[in-house]
């Protein structure tokens, strides 16, 4: 488009005119990769490198080498021998350091003599803690049954305790957050399509064309995934970019799509429609493997491309070129298949349309398409299977709804129990690398479901917004300092050598004060409810060690392998004769659901306000790094994008200091500053998620920028799934006590 020079222009300009942000001179704006700021070359003599760290500052997990000197970790870098990430890694991950060190962390066992909310923290010793934990949880599930105990979870740390209290407490009351708000949909709706999950499986290096429908590469960071697009865009390969927002994605792109939010459903069925119309579709594909294709063609016939123009806010002649664009490259298409997408409450549908447009294209299995890498399988070590049965307190099937919902329970049900006791209470409540203050909607809900608890308790790092409502908050090692999780994969860019690895975690350095890992605190918890014999090791090492036997490795061989185990691959293309594509689906039909992908429209703006959505900080993860110093410096507070012609009717300046209200009379606790650009629709606000912190427990975090969440209160309901859709929210902009309508 002739539009982009501009634009790009615009976006350099941008980025470098933020003045409060000095986010160029820290990373590198598009990446988010770090240009070395902080280490004068010449610092690290006298270093011991110490192989076998993986990151978790994200959930990518990269393989890390450390610099240690004195027994103190100096410096972090990627791992040299990494087929994934390599030497690289990103702002976050570097900066990992300053979470080890942050003189805010948790350090000792913790118990809340004051209100949940309102604590006032008594350091306790850990048999104090751990018989508090262990006799209040019993106490529940005496009184209760074990239904009565709801975990949120995230995280490697989270995987042997969640085992714990799913087989061996017996709860189905689990809801991950990395799942329910955030890739559960489309996990479900690619099983429901292809069979299998996608994971982020589209061979982007060797894309001709790569779809990005709402992913913002760039600020959403996760290094060989980011590696693995900038490889396609350098090979050549076109960029579409589906976007209410210039994000830093639009920017490279070579068609923008500045779509209104809610409606991309309709953008994809009306490219679908178009393809089969037109017969540009790849019929020995779709004659091989997809089921149903006859009533798929009927179903989307309605979706012309002027009828999607008019839902979507954009030319019926750009929907027309991106499909072009894709047939003409077909089949080497990356559509990729979204990460976070529990959007609008109507997103099954959209990523059951990724799934049958790359169908339709013949993009599986072939270079630059869907490709699934095959990568090792090392069995993990699990908890046995004591509790039987209780399906009978599985609030899913007691509900008798969301019928595609991925593994765990939708949070809402588990807040509706807590709030209402029916179907029946729920009065114990197990945090574990969760921050459900910050990553759920409504606050108020998930306030009043952990005030009526008998119990909670938080295991943690930091002290977050959630470990305010903790009874009990017990200090974990991070990922720096302990044993856990075994990264596996293949390498990044579906070399023809073909790859695969095998990294386990390893300590870098020891865990200091009183933390201690996730195996320790379980099995201690384990043994107060009575389950001491069903303990399956005793320690975090042993587990890794037991886990490694199975793949014949042992931690031992990893320390003199530089702590990754590489083996050969297998070639990953080709599809198997009996993969099945349902285009149309009975089982969504025998459900009462739409069997073929459908667009279902969100509630329109009401007038005088506008529609917040929302994405990622380049330089942090969600709310985890907001106390991490020099992340904070990186990007200090979260700037409301605003469009510069609504900012100009409304009398708002680059900078201005502004609050936000919602339609629901929600006002956000603290402040951020506007940013004034033509890269965001009229009809839309964008912030960062994660900031807005209030616990003043994070002396650098805490009430910087504002939290997105807090004015997330209405909740719309994805039907299939039960997952939250979170930006159908509109705001109005309050300055100096003003509040200012939006305009038309
Ligand atoms: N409004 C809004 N909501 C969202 C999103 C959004 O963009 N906007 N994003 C969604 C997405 S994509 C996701 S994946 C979820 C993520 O939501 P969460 O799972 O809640 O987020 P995390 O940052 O992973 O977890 C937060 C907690 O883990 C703690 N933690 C960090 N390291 C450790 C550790 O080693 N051990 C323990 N025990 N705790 C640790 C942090 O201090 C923090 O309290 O949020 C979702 N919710
Ligand atoms: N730096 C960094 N990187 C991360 C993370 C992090 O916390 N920090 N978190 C990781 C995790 S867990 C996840 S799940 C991913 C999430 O990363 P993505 O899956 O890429 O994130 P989304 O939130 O889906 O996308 C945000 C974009 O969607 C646009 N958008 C808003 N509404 C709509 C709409 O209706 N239609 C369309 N087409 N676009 C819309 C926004 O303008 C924004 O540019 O990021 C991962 N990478
Ligand atoms: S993408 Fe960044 S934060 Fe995530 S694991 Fe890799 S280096 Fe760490
Ligand atoms: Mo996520």
């Amino acid at each position: 488009m002739s539009f982009k020079v501009t634009r790009r222009k615009f976006l350099q300009t941008a980025s470098i005119a933020a003045a409060t942000l000095p986010l160029a001179k820290v990373v590198s704006a598009e990446t988010g990769f770090v240009r070395d700021p902080f280490t004068p070359p010449g610092s690290f003599e006298g270093t011991q490198t110490v192989t076998g760290g993986v990151c978790e500052m994200c959930f990518w997990r990269c393989q890390l080498v450390g610099k240690v000197r004195d027994k103190k970790l100096v410096k972090l870098e990627g791992n040299p021998k990494s087929i994934d990430n390599g030497k690289s890694i990103c702002a976050r991950g570097n900066a990992g350091i300053k979470l080890l060190y942050d003189p805010d962390r948790l350090k000792f066992p913790l118990k809340n003599v004051g209100e949940r909310g309102k604590p006032v923290w008594k350091q306790i010793s850990w048999q104090e803690a751990l018989d508090e934990c262990g006799s209040k949880l019993k106490a529940v599930q005496e009184k209760y049954g074990s239904q009565g105990i709801a975990m949120f979870p995230h995280g490697a740390s989270a995987k042997y305790p969640m085992d714990f209290f799913e087989k061996v407490v017996g709860t189905h009351n689990v809801s991950e957050a990395s799942f329910f708000q955030c890739r559960g949909i489309r996990d479900s709706a690619y099983m429901a399509t292809f069979g299998v999950a996608p994971g982020e499986s589209v061979d982007m290096p060797n894309a001709k064309a790569i779809l990005l429908i709402g992913c913002h590469f760039g600020e959403n960071v996760h290094v060989s995934h980011v590696k693995a697009y900038l490889k396609g865009l350098e090979n050549g390969a076109k960029l579409i970019v589906v976007d209410p927002r210039y994000s830093a994605s639009a920017a490279k792109s070579d068609i923008w799509v500045q779509i209104k939010p809610g409606t991309d459903t309709a953008f994809l069925l009306a490219i679908m429609n178009y393809l089969v119309q037109k017969d540009k579709y790849d019929k020995k594909f779709v004659a091989a493997h997809c089921v149903g294709f006859e009533e798929f063609k009927k179903g989307i016939s309605h979706a012309s491309l002027d009828w999607a123009a008019k839902i979507c806010d954009v030319p019926a002649k750009q929907i027309q070129e991106v499909a072009d664009l894709l047939a003409a490259n077909a089949p080497n298409v990356s559509i990729h298949p979204g990460r976070h997408v529990s959007w609008h409450g109507n997103d099954f549908q959209r990523i059951r349309a990724h799934a049958c447009l790359t169908a339709l294209l013949g993009a599986i299995g072939v270079k630059g398409g869907f490709v699934k890498a095959k990568g090792v399988k090392v069995k993990g070590i699990s908890w046995p299977k004591v509790a039987e049965g209780g399906e009978e307190h599985n609030l899913k099937l007691m509900a008798d709804k969301y019928h595609f919902a991925p593994p765990g329970t939708p949070t809402e049900l588990i807040r509706d129990a807590c709030i209402t006791g029916k179907p029946y209470p729920i009065k114990g409540c197990v945090v574990w690398g969760q921050n459900p203050m910050q990553t759920i909607p409504n606050q108020q809900r998930m306030v009043d479901s952990l005030k009526q608890m008998d119990f909670v308790m938080c295991v943690d790092v930091m002290p977050t917004d959630i470990t305010m409502y903790a009874d009990i908050l017990l200090p974990e090692a991070c990922y720096l300092e302990r044993y856990d999780y075994i990264k596996t994969g293949t390498q990044w860019n579906f070399a023809d050598k073909h790859q695969q690895y095998i990294a386990p975690r390893m300590p870098l350095v020891d865990a200091m004060f009183e933390r201690k890992d996730e195996v320790f605190i379980t099995n201690e918890i384990a043994k107060r409810m009575g389950y001491g014999d069903k303990i399956p090791v005793n320690s975090l090492e042993e587990k890794i060690n037991k886990e490694l036997a199975g793949v014949n490795l042992s931690i031992a061989q990893l320390k003199k392998e530089d702590g990754i185990h590489i083996q050969d691959g297998k070639d990953p293309y080709g599809v198997s004769e009996d993969f099945e594509v349902q285009l149309y689906n009975e089982d969504l039909e025998d459900n009462d659901y739409p069997a073929v992908p459908t667009y279902i429209p969100v509630e329109e703006v009401p007038k005088g306000f506008t529609r917040l959505v929302y994405g990622r900080s380049p330089v942090h993860t969600f709310n985890r790094s907001q106390n991490n110093v020099w992340l904070h410096n990186a990007m200090p507070v979260n700037p409301v994008w605003l469009n510069d012609e609504i900012a100009k009717k409304m009398g708002l300046q680059e900078g201005d200091e502004v609050s936000l209200v919602n339609s629901e009379g929600v006002k956000s606790s603290s402040k951020t500053v506007v940013k004034v650009t033509p890269g965001i629709r009229k009809d839309t606000v964008y912030m960062a998620h994660g900031y807005g912190s209030r616990n003043p427990m994070l002396t650098v975090g805490v009430n910087a920028g504002v939290d997105d969440q807090e004015l997330i209160t209405k909740m719309t309901i994805d039907p299939e799934t039960g997952c939250n859709g979170m930006r159908n929210n509109f705001v109005k902009l309050v300055k100096d006590g003003k509040t200012l309508d939006i305009p038309a």
